[in-house]
């Protein structure tokens, strides 16, 4: 269906046609724009910024490009279209109906379900508030917007689905949503990740890399869920989130083409001293991002997961290509957990390690962009590989939390842990080294910072020399 974008909400579910539902959305969105100028990229209400906006929701409409003020970026609502055979995948309604409207007894599950996904977006743009400030280019100041807006619209998305489907309830949650922040001590958000901050563009790249994909893993397993409006809203959401991966992970190749060049030219791994990022502490970054990430899919062994996949709420990455029954009820799935202080593997029931397993798909998609950062490092002709840490490095959700574990999967006593941490997670001079390299955004055409190699290509296939954002 395409975009109503004649109307104050610009949607394609219809929305004229609910004058409540219609009304009470209009009074969420000046508080959302109020957030987006409090909380929102700071400083930036005049910015002319190249970015993309969906004007439909099929492979054409989506990646439409033209300058926008971000605040008057047409937040809206969007499906992806419904289709009217598609059932319940797996569990115990598999093969029934798909749900067009919550069902009573499931209503609580999915409420939380949709308000700790809809956390998660403004707490992202909350994260990134001050990043505009120290960019490395036009290109990536745009690119950094591009994701605030979306993100922006992802929380329109749950809100949406709250103020539609959960009555007043939902309608308090949506105001919820902006009311707790990212590290607020009092409100913070409801995950982990979500209120670390992102002081410096390694950590964004990582964040987005990392994270973002953790948003790819969830979306994907919510877009399998036989409540079809928060299917379709997934479906939709998954076309913007490939861009956000794609920025961490260029992001960081870059990072590591400059790094490299300049230890090939200086014959020298102290890059450092040349205003470059080491590779050690790209790997301490790495090493942090990753094990935050792992944290956000849950227990290892979960009930809840459980329970979401037998009701039919929640699937598993790409459910319907899996050639299994779909139920689980008798599968086995092996996990690596915490026994008596060690690390052990065991034969738990599927069902109940469906977060673990969705934890395993992550890893492996997570390793592919490792492989390809291995490949820069290599292409210029040096002897260094990036890893991914064990699944138990410093977690603190799951089987593993408490426990002193080295990337390389041995458990530590509490004494070599603390002689080791700084070689491992990044250290607060670390930290401030690279805060020190983010100086004054570049807001120059063609100008990148000195620590970043300029992107293979430009947004929309523009030149080198485009102006992505024109400053008023
Ligand atoms: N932090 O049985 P378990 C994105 C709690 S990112 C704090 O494993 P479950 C994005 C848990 O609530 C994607 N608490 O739980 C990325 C439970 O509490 P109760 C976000 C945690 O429910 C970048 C207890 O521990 N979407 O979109 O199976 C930029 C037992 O745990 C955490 C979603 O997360 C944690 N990390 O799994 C922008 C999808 N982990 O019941 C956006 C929706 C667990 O004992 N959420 N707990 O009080 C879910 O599917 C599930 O809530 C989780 C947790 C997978 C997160």
């Amino acid at each position: 269906m395409a975009i109503d974008y004649s109307q104050l909400i610009p949607n394609n579910v219809d929305l004229s046609s609910d004058r409540r539902l219609q009304r009470a959305l209009e009074n969420w969105q000046p508080r959302f724009l109020d957030w987006w100028k409090d909380m929102g990229p700071d400083g930036t209400s005049a910015y002319e910024v190249y970015l993309r906006t969906a004007i439909s929701t099929d492979s054409n409409g989506w990646a439409n490009f033209g300058y926008v003020k971000m605040p008057e970026y047409r937040w809206g609502i969007f499906l992806a279209d419904r289709d009217p055979d598609r059932v319940i995948a797996y569990g115990d309604n598999k093969g029934k109906p798909v749900w067009q409207d919550v069902p009573g007894e499931l209503r609580s599950t999915l409420r939380r379900l949709i308000v700790t996904q809809g956390d998660t977006e403004p707490a992202s743009v909350e994260q990134q508030r001050l990043l505009g400030k120290t960019a490395p280019s036009l290109y990536d100041l745009r690119n950094l917007f591009q994701i605030n807006v979306e993100e922006g619209r992802h929380l329109w998305a749950m809100v949406y689905l709250l103020h539609a489907y959960f009555g007043r309830d939902g309608r308090e949650e949506a105001e919820e949503m902006l009311v707790r922040h990212s590290g607020d001590p009092d409100k913070p958000r409801i995950l982990g990740a979500f209120n670390e901050a992102t002081p410096d563009w390694l950590s964004f790249f990582m964040f987005t890399y990392f994270t973002d994909r953790d948003g790819k893993y969830q979306l994907a397993s919510l877009a399998e869920s036989g409540f079809d409006p928060l299917a379709r809203s997934c479906r939709f959401m998954l076309t913007e989130e490939a861009h956000h991966m794609f920025v961490g992970e260029t992001g960081i190749t870059r990072i590591l083409q400059r790094t490299c060049e300049l230890m090939k030219e200086h014959k020298t791994d102290d890059v450092r001293s040349l205003g470059a990022i080491d590779l050690a502490t790209i790997q301490k970054y790495l090493n942090f991002h990753f094990s935050v990430s792992l944290d956000l899919f849950g227990q290892e062994a979960s009930t809840n997961a459980a329970n979401y996949y037998t009701m039919g709420v929640k699937g598993r990455f790409l459910e319907t290509r899996i050639d299994d029954d779909h139920l689980l009820t008798n599968a086995a799935y092996e996990i690596e957990t915490a026994e008596d202080g060690r690390i052990v593997k065991k034969t738990v029931p599927a069902l109940s390690a469906l977060n673990e397993r969705l934890r395993q798909d992550y890893i492996e998609d997570c390793a592919k962009g490792v492989l390809r950062w291995n490949k820069a490092i290599e292409r210029a002709g040096l002897n260094f590989e990036m890893r991914l840490p064990h699944r138990a490095f410093n977690r603190r959700i799951g089987a593993f939390a408490g426990m002193r574990i080295s990337p390389d999967g041995r458990v530590l006593s509490e004494t070599d842990w603390a002689a080791q941490e700084g070689k491992w997670l990044p250290t607060d001079e670390d930290r401030a080294y690279v805060t020190s390299l983010m100086g004054p955004a570049v807001t120059q055409p063609s100008k990148f910072a000195h620590w970043i190699a300029p992107p293979a290509r430009g947004i929309n296939n523009q030149p080198g020399d485009f102006e992505y954002v024109r400053f008023n």
